[in-house]
């Protein structure tokens, strides 16, 4: 039984990264890291649907529990992840009740939605898929990313849709949406954030954020955002290695 999503809901602060890695390897060294959960990215980075439960099976070596952010809205490719043993979905670019509550359908088993039952990995291959079909809807969490102007302006519609679990905010694709870029953007970013979780908790929902560095998680507490993902694999070597060279040089 994972205790992953009543976390999530219960306003846990949980820290994560995204795997934007496509091999096993960096999953597994992020993973005993220490993060509590991973998003393996199949949005932005070329990781396809083979190699995702391989990621997903590494991940679950150390016991972190790995979610999957899907390149689209597609009721398959959620299916596909949740098949493949992922702990849940963030799904992108989420503007409107209806894609809110299309993305319910494609996550939960009737009654609450209209996920199709298959022998997959997540249900021992068809082994288990009584006791997987008892604890899915449980278990399996559902984060919806609001990025865009539309998102923002319907944001009170998608958070009273009922079955998703989290809204997670997308700064960079919201600041390019909504013309707040740079510095001079700073303040107009910063109330659409707010103005996100303000609705999303008033909505009972937990709310997520994404940010570049570890440098103003604190900031986000007053708001109640309590779901984080932080950088990525990717970033924090090319992160990691300056650092050591500049280090390097200097000494
Ligand atoms: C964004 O900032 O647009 C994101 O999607 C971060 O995950
Ligand atoms: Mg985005």
């Amino acid at each position: 039984m994972s205790d992953f999503r009543q976390k999530c809901l219960g306003g846990e602060r949980l820290i994560g990264t995204f795997a934007a890695v496509p091999h096993p390897v960096t999953v597994e060294v992020t993973a005993a890291a220490g993060v509590d959960f991973l998003c393996i990215d199949a949005e932005h980075s070329q990781i396809g649907r083979e190699l995702i439960e391989n990621l997903i099976r590494a991940s679950d070596v150390h016991r972190v529990p790995a979610i999957v952010r899907v390149p689209g809205h597609a009721p398959e490719s959620i299916a596909g992840v949740l098949d493949a043993g992922a702990a849940g979905v963030l799904v992108p670019r989420v503007s409107t009740a209806a894609q809110a509550k299309a993305a319910v359908m494609a996550t939960r088993y009737p009654p609450l939605g209209e996920r199709g039952v298959g022998p997959g990995r997540a249900a021992g291959y068809g082994y288990r898929i009584p006791d997987y079909l008892k604890r899915a809807n449980d278990e399996i969490l559902l984060a919806v990313q609001i990025e865009t102007a539309e998102g923002l302006a319907k944001v009170e519609e998608i958070v009273a849709v009922e079955g998703v679990d989290v809204i997670f905010i997308g700064p960079g694709d919201l600041s390019v949406s909504i013309n707040a870029l740079g510095p001079e953007g700073a303040k107009k970013l910063e109330a659409a954030i707010l103005t996100i979780a303000k609705a999303a908790r008033a909505a009972g929902k937990a709310v997520g954020i994404f940010r570049p560095s570890p440098d103003d998680v604190g900031k986000w507490r007053d708001a109640e955002i309590t779901f984080y993902l932080i950088a990525s694999d990717t970033m924090f070597l090319g992160a990691g290695v300056a650092s050591a060279v500049s280090a390097a040089r200097s000494a």
